[in-house]
């Protein structure tokens, strides 16, 4: 078991306004952007999909999670995952090619105050390999099957994809990378480790097993988790902004993941705040991409998927899948 208290709480309410007006002065769209050189130009192919199917591990719905109601009119909170630690996503190969593609976006990483303090983002736009893998239906539709619902790639760029990279303080007076307890901006979130466990000490996802309004970090009321996720590749998928998680320090060695962001395209609810966002951006280099998303959200679900050049995923597809497969109803 996680030792308690040992992570601070992202700035929430009026903090976290206060954050985004501080964040106006230095936008991250004005940091160290990522280049060209940084793509391994390597394409994304569905064999770096395992050909067994995902197994799940420890799962949970949002109903045992304690939520009534369901955050979104089109699923019920039975249907939709809160937590799941998923096995064998990936086949050998898939697994060494994220590696190689997240090892040369470090070139890109910033630094910074925010709930990751080491992170590259918008790993689809730089990754020719990320970037198909989130457009591929084979990936799409597993991913839509760990969550209960039909997923696309997430319409914000910044939200969609970004590679975290941890390591250890380097000097006594260094803070140590950590992810502070947070919940996400976006709902339908892959948490991809793509570290071995040999690599680092640390560095555990840790998550509150129960609806946000009762987190507190003073009393977890034994509902603290880690995740049992451990081998390079594994993934722990969660409903991002309803689950309060985060990463507990890395003491030695480093340790990588890719998380990427999904939106179901057959509501337009979403659950990215303007001040979540702007908490991260600025309030001002924050416009233009909200009110794309704005936008976004109210195209049709076929048509979302025409733009991306594949067949609709349904929700009798998503559902045949978790019947038939290893990711079944929970319980
Ligand atoms: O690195 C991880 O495993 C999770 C990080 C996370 O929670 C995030 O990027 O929002
Ligand atoms: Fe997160």
């Amino acid at each position: 078991m996680a030792r308690e208290g040992d992570l601070p709480v992202f700035a929430q309410g009026l903090e976290r306004i206060k954050l985004a007006l501080r964040a106006s002065c230095l936008p991250a769209s004005r940091r160290k952007r990522p280049e060209a050189f940084l793509d391994t130009l390597h394409e994304w192919n569905d064999s770096y999909l395992s050909s067994a199917s995902p197994v799940a591990g420890y799962a949970k719905s949002l109903t045992e999670f304690g939520y009534a109601t369901s955050p979104i009119h089109v699923a019920s909170p039975d249907q939709l995952t809160a937590v799941a630690e998923v096995g064998g996503l990936f086949s050998e190969q898939g697994i060494t090619e994220l590696r190689r593609a997240c090892y040369q976006l470090e070139a890109a990483s910033t630094t910074s105050n925010w709930i990751i303090s080491n992170r590259t983002r918008a790993a689809t736009q730089s990754s020719t390999l990320i970037r198909g893998m989130m457009n591929s239906r084979a990936f799409l539709l597993a991913v839509s099957r760990i969550a209960g619902v039909p997923l696309v790639p997430h319409p914000l760029l910044n939200a969609r994809s970004q590679v975290n990279y941890f390591y250890p303080p380097e000097t006594p007076d260094d803070k140590a990378q950590i992810g502070m307890w947070h919940t996400d901006g976006t709902s339908f979130v892959l948490n991809i480790l793509l570290s071995d466990p040999g690599e680092y000490e640390g560095g555990e996802f840790v998550y509150f097993e129960g609806p946000v309004e009762q987190f507190d970090t003073h009393d977890f009321g034994g509902r603290l988790r880690k995740s049992k996720v451990r081998a390079c590749g594994d993934a722990v998928y969660i409903y991002g902004s309803r689950v309060f998680h985060g990463v507990r320090p890395v003491t030695s060695g480093r340790r990588m993941s890719l998380v990427l962001s999904f939106h179901c395209p057959y509501t337009v609810e979403d659950v990215n705040t303007f001040w979540h966002l702007a908490s991260d951006d600025g309030v001002l280099s924050t416009l233009r991409p909200w009110c794309a998303l704005k936008r976004d959200l109210f195209v049709p679900a076929p048509e979302q998927y025409r733009q991306l050049g594949i067949e609709p995923i349904s929700f009798v597809e998503v559902a045949a899948g978790r019947e038939h497969r290893s990711i079944k109803g929970h319980g």
